[in-house]
């Protein structure tokens, strides 16, 4: 249903009868406004907003959300296409008008006595022909901060959309955050989300994973081009070039990590373009661009510390933007300032939990939500690229898809070709995280990183994912990793972060030709000793068995994807049968 965004604005106003309606113009001094709201707001008595201390964490503030919504709830997220096909077996669905009926409920009259926030956002940067324009309502202020952080809000997006009725409508309300009245609805084929009852992330910053890929991948899917939960980033080599990467992993798998990494080589320099979403477009000569449609990190805090990331601590101690935030991670109150496992090595001993409860350091327990986050703009990242508001984006030569398993998948290998690779793309599959409600720890069968995030049926994805690669006049290499592997003592055989440059720097060799592969079962393998090593304690054991392919590993694994690809019926592309189907034969 097209309609302006002043008529959107009325009719959201008619159905949830706000007390005010405010419309964000994006500018400083509504953010210092919005903050000075959100420190004298409570939601579920709970303050909205705390200041930080300021020496430390310049321009921060602490969020702490109701202990029963702190992360996406993938059981209350639905695709509500016309037909339930369209969806797939990898979306939950609703009928469009049950789902709407049910939606409509909670929202009537869901912001008496409350303020209603109109957010008008770009997602990409604004002068880009792949930026898509978008606007969200909220009662949330701490939606509404965030949003103005991840994307583009304000002046830019108004005069963009103008009188135009072709924009994403989002419409949220935290409601009364009662897990029973908490559904994340997305119509794709309406450019419509609508959610409620939630505060997290995923759930309720629309323009993340809703948009920028639920319903992205859809017009992608319509459009020919694709909407992707990948990294983006520069590694610029000695000689001064700068080849450009795109990786996917499912969620809190280090994303955020390699793209804020510093190589352990001299000479080698990575540039941060995105640590989430990217939206892969073919432009000039026939390759394909990525672009960041989001302007900030929404980051997983625990974990993070000046040896595993320090990249991310200069981000958010260089905090120009304003203002930057803290969700759930404890708080050190001997100076105010965030505290998380991973921050630092001993515990203070002044500190209270993520629920605001003194901690005791013997119950066991973080002190930290695993899932606690960090939201901050890009813009404070001291290696974003120069590249990163070019509206054509940056030419891909490399795509790493990843996983965590602690067995089965070798440190790294690439893909005889394009339509290998998305093979191997489509069976990823990695051990449950934090990021996500549920059971932890078991392994998922994770396409692309996309299980959560395809806005359509995955059969039609893949097919999608080979087309395009039909398309591109030079398709980037794909590459396989896995930094998770572990030995019988179930300790991690890969050191990880800074040293993933070893791994990244011989995909660099491959692209430009300087190293030769070994043909394995399940694709080209490195030469020995072609991974630089040098200066790193690893034993040659141990690379052989980071690189081993187990039979009965592998045997098991293919009947896993034997069983997950059952699921999509004749929608799995001939192609990808047949890979599978050869894969069988060698094993
Ligand atoms: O919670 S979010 O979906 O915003 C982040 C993530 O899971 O990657
Ligand atoms: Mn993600």
């Amino acid at each position: 249903m097209a309609m302006s965004l002043d008529l959107f604005v009325k009719e959201m106003r008619e159905l949830m009868i706000p007390s005010n309606v405010y419309i964000m113009d994006g500018s400083q001094e509504e953010a210092e406004r919005l903050v000075s709201i959100a420190q004298k707001s409570e939601v579920d008595g709970r303050v909205v907003l705390k200041e930080l201390n300021d020496d430390e964490y310049p321009n921060s503030y602490y969020h702490r959300s109701n202990p029963n919504d702190v992360a996406r709830t993938e059981h209350l997220t639905f695709v509500c296409t016309v037909l339930k096909e369209q969806a797939g077996p990898n979306n939950n669905w609703m009928d469009p008008n049950k789902a709407k009926e049910k939606m409509m409920g909670f929202f009537k009259g869901a912001m008496k006595g409350r303020t209603m926030y109109v957010i008008p956002f770009v997602m990409g940067t604004p002068m880009s022909k792949y930026a898509k324009n978008c606007v969200q309502v909220t009662d949330s202020v701490y939606v509404a901060l965030s949003m103005r952080i991840m994307s583009r809000v304000g002046k830019q997006a108004i005069e963009r959309i103008g009188s135009s009725s072709d924009f994403f409508r989002g419409i949220h309300s935290i409601g009364d955050v009662n897990p029973d009245k908490r559904f994340i609805m997305h119509f794709p084929q309406e450019n419509l989300v609508m959610s409620f009852g939630s505060g997290y992330g995923g759930n309720a910053l629309l323009g993340k994973k809703c948009y920028s890929l639920r319903i992205a991948s859809y017009l992608g899917y319509q459009e020919g081009w694709l909407a992707e939960h990948m990294v983006i980033m520069g590694v610029q080599s000695p000689e001064g070039k700068v080849t450009y990467f795109l990786g996917a992993f499912p969620s809190a798998c280090g994303k955020t990590n390699l793209t804020l990494l510093e190589p352990v080589f001299k000479g080698y320099k990575i540039w941060t373009l995105g640590d989430d979403i990217a939206w892969i477009n073919i432009g000039e000569g026939g390759r394909l661009y990525a672009i960041n449609p989001e302007s900030g990190f929404f980051g997983v805090a625990s974990g993070t510390g000046v040896n595993t990331n320090p990249v991310m601590m200069k981000t958010l101690k260089n905090n120009k933007f304003y203002p930057t935030l803290f969700t759930n991670t404890a708080v050190d109150n001997s100076n105010n300032t965030p505290w998380w496992e991973g921050v630092s090595n001993d515990i203070p001993s002044h500190l209270s939990d993520w629920q605001g409860c003194k901690y005791d350091r013997n119950s066991g327990k973080p002190a930290a939500h695993p899932n606690s986050r960090f939201t901050v703009s890009i813009y404070n990242c001291p290696t974003l690229s120069p590249e990163y508001d070019n509206p054509r984006g940056v030419p891909i030569s490399g795509i790493i898809f990843g996983g965590r398993r602690k067995d089965t998948i070798p440190l790294v290998y690439e893909t005889k070709d394009w339509s290998s690779g998305v093979f191997a793309a489509s069976i990823i599959g990695s051990e449950t995280t934090a990021a996500a409600s549920g059971q932890l720890g078991n392994v998922r069968r994770d396409p692309m990183a996309m299980l959560p995030f395809c806005g359509y049926s995955m059969g039609d994805y893949f097919q999608h994912w080979l087309n395009i690669g039909k398309r591109v006049k030079k398709p980037p290499k794909i590459f396989m990793v896995n930094w998770f592997r572990k030995d019988e003592d179930g300790k991690f055989m890969w050191p990880g972060f800074k040293d993933n440059s070893r791994v990244i720097k011989w995909m660099l060799d491959r692209i430009e030709g300087k190293t030769g592969v070994r043909e394995c079962e399940i694709g080209l393998f490195p030469q020995e000793g072609s991974i630089d090593l040098s200066g790193l304690d690893i034993k040659e054991k141990t690379m052989q068995k980071l690189l081993k392919i187990d039979r009965g590993e592998w045997k098991k694994e293919i009947s896993m994807i034997e069983e997950f690809y059952a699921k999509f019926g004749d929608k799995i592309p001939v192609d990808l049968r047949n890979h599978l189907y050869a894969l069988k034969e060698k094993f």
